[in-house]
C-alpha cells in the first residue's frame, strides 16, 4: 500500500511551534502573511531575518511530538510489508527528520538552511549566514535568504510530489488549514483520481468537504489513532 501525507504547521503545534493561521504569541509580533513574500525581504530584510531567526530559535528547542512519532511507525510498517510513505511536508521545522522519518519532501523549504539569492547555491544555515554577509560559493554580499518558499513562488518538488499522489492508495492531510495552494488543492487532486481521502486536524479545514472521512483532535491523539 502506498500513502501519501500530507503534513502542515499543527502536527507540530504541541511541540510548541506556533501556527500561521491560529491565534498564539509568536505572531502578535511578526505576521507570516505579511513577512512570508519575497518583497518583504526586499523591503525590510532585517525584519524578515529577525522573524526567521526567532524561528529558528523555537525549533531548536522544540522536540517532536507523538504524532511525528506515530508517522515514523506508519513509514517502516509500510515498507516491511513492501509499501511506501510519501511524507510531504508543508512546514519548514525539522522534527519529522528528528522523530526518525527516513524520507521527507520539503515543498515549503527548510528554515535550518540559506540559499544564496545570486547563484541558488544553498547550505545549511550558520549564523554567520545572516544580513550582509558573503555566499560562500559565489562571494555576493547581502544576499542570503532562508531557504524557504514565500508566497509568489513556486513551491519545491512539484514533479516528485504529482507522481507519489498519482501512485497513492491513500490521501491523509494532518494539521493543515487548507489555505494556501497549491497543497490545498492535492485532496482534490487525490479525490479526482479516485484514491480515498482522510483529515486529521483540530477542526474542519477548509477543505473538509473533500475528504471521504475525518477525524478531529490535536494530532498527538488523532494522528496515532489514525496510524496504530
Ligand atoms: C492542529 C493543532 C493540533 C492546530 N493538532 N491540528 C490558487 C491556486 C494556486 C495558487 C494560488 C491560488 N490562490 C492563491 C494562490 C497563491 C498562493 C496562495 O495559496 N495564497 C493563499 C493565501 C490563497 N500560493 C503561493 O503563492 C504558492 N506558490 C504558488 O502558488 O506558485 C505557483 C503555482 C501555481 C500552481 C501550481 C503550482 C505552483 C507558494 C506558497 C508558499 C507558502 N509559504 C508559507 C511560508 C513558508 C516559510 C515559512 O514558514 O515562513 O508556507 S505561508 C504558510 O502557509 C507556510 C505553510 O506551510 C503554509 C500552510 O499553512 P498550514 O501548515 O496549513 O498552517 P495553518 O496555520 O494555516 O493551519 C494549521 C492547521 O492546524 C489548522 O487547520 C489548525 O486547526 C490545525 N491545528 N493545532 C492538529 N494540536
Amino acid at each position: 500500500m502506498n500513502v501519501f501525507v500530507l503534513t502542515g504547521a499543527g502536527i507540530s503545534a504541541e511541540s510548541g511551534l506556533g501556527t500561521f493561521r491560529d491565534p498564539g504569541g509568536l505572531w502578535r509580533r511578526f505576521d507570516p502573511m505579511r513577512l512570508a513574500t519575497p518583497e518583504a525581504f526586499a523591503r525590510e530584510p532585517e525584519e524578515v531575518h529577525a522573524f526567521y531567526n526567532l524561528r529558528r530559535h523555537g525549533v531548536r528547542q522544540a522536540e517532536p511530538n507523538a504524532a511525528h512519532a506515530a508517522l515514523v511507525r506508519l513509514e517502516s510498517g509500510l515498507a516491511a510489508r513492501g509499501g511506501r510513505l510519501f511524507l510531504c511536508t508543508q512546514n519548514v521545522d525539522d522534527l519529522h527528520e528528528r522523530a526518525g522519518a527516513r524520507a521527507v519532501t520539503h515543498m515549503h523549504g527548510e528554515l535550518m538552511r540559506a540559499r544564496c539569492t545570486a547563484c541558488g547555491e544553498s547550505r545549511p544555515w550558520a549564523e554567520e549566514l545572516g544580513l550582509g554577509t558573503a555566499c560562500p560559493a559565489c562571494g555576493r554580499r547581502g544576499g542570503m535568504r532562508p531557504d524557504v518558499v514565500w508566497f509568489g513562488e513556486m513551491p519545491f518538488h512539484l514533479e516528485a510530489i504529482a507522481e507519489a499522489l498519482d501512485a497513492a492508495d491513500l490521501f491523509v492531510a494532518i494539521g493543515t488549514s487548507g489555505a494556501v495552494y497549491p497543497a490545498a488543492g492535492f485532496v482534490a487532486r487525490a479525490r479526482g483520481a479516485g484514491i480515498p481521502t482522510r483529515e486529521v486536524n483540530l477542526a474542519p479545514s477548509d477543505t473538509a468537504g473533500l475528504f471521504d472521512d475525518a477525524r478531529y483532535g490535536p494530532a498527538t491523539r488523532a494522528v496515532p489513532e489514525a496510524v496504530d
